[in-house]
């Protein structure tokens, strides 16, 4: 199928929200059969996986010039940003599922889950726990190999499913780890460089309400609570996914300013083998995922470059 066929397919389909609605509870063979009334016949389920693909819109052309060791570099090449991953249904049932984790955090049941001080936002980790900095007692940044913490619930595998099937991030960096971040009004994360215990490329899906991702090689968080060297904003949509790769991830810092509204957001990541938690097991479902195969459509407009 190509993508003029799918438009024309995607006209015809009685609605993609039904469509969606089936690709996110694959596990749930029940769901999919209720689903039965939609006009499926017409189109295998192959078929309706490609037309959700192709309303996937891509960006991958950030440009952002700052001088990096006497260099002038383009910061921000290697940002991808997705738009459209997720549709309404879906991003009420990952959110639903984080307020459940949020709440079994609450009541002390998830071995990682944690509000660091200030203004931070709440963080539950899962696949592995890792510190952003060196601790108090010493023990650095990074995988901590010896701490146990809770597998990937399964409805985020089907996410990471769907991440590889549907191009937006490579077969060879399936992540293996996640953190969820609970954002308050005015909670934020402070400006970073993802830890390189964690291969690239890593991305991060925004849920709840939309919120702008702030990039600089410089970026700081002043004292009077200011950032400074912040040189390029990006709005983050809800149900999208950012993508973070080559110096958008290693070169800029990025951080997330205070959000004018509860936001919800999970980082996926692929751990460095050599890093992972010494009782860790690859997850069986995660193996083998293969991207959806379809014809490349030549595009003169980035946005939808594929
Ligand atoms: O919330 C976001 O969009 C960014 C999250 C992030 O930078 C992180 O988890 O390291």
């Amino acid at each position: 199928m190509n993508a003029s066929q799918i438009n024309v397919a995607s006209d015809q389909f009685c609605s993609l929200e039904q469509v969606d609605a089936v690709d996110m509870t694959l596990e749930d063979q029940e769901d999919a059969c209720r689903d039965a009334s939609c006009d499926k016949h017409k189109f295998s389920m192959e078929q309706r996986k490609l037309i959700q693909v192709m309303n996937v819109k891509r960006k991958r052309d950030f440009l952002c010039l700052e001088k990096v060791n006497g260099e002038m570099v383009n910061i921000l090449e290697g940002l991808e940003l997705h738009t459209d991953v997720f549709n309404a249904a879906e991003q009420q049932k990952i959110v639903d599922k984080v307020c459940e984790l949020q709440e079994k955090a609450r009541k002390g049941e998830l071995k990682r889950a944690f509000t660091p001080k200030g203004k931070g936002r709440s963080a539950i980790q899962f696949g592995c726990c890792f510190n952003y900095r060196t601790s108090k007692a010493g023990t650095p940044a990074g995988i901590l190999r010896h701490e146990t913490v809770e597998p990937l619930p399964a409805l985020f595998k089907v996410i990471i499913r769907r991440l590889v099937e549907w191009h937006v991030l490579p077969p060879t960096c399936v992540p293996d780890c996640c953190v969820v971040n609970i954002y308050d009004e005015g909670d934020c994360i402070p400006p970073h460089v993802d830890n390189h215990d964690f291969l690239r490329p890593f991305c991060t899906v925004s849920f709840l309400s939309e919120c702008n991702i702030l990039f600089g090689s410089n970026l700081k968080l002043e004292e009077n609570g200011e950032y400074s060297g912040g040189s390029y904003s990006l709005p983050l949509p809800v149900g999208s996914v950012l993508v973070l790769n080559g110096n958008g991830a290693n070169v800029a810092k990025h951080c997330v300013p205070e959000v004018p509204t509860k936001r919800i957001s999970i980082t996926f990541r692929k751990m460095n083998e050599s890093k992972r938690p010494i009782w860790f097991t690859p997850e069986p479902d995660l193996q083998w995922i293969q991207p959806l195969p379809f014809e490349q459509e030549s595009s003169s407009s980035s946005d939808h470059v594929y």
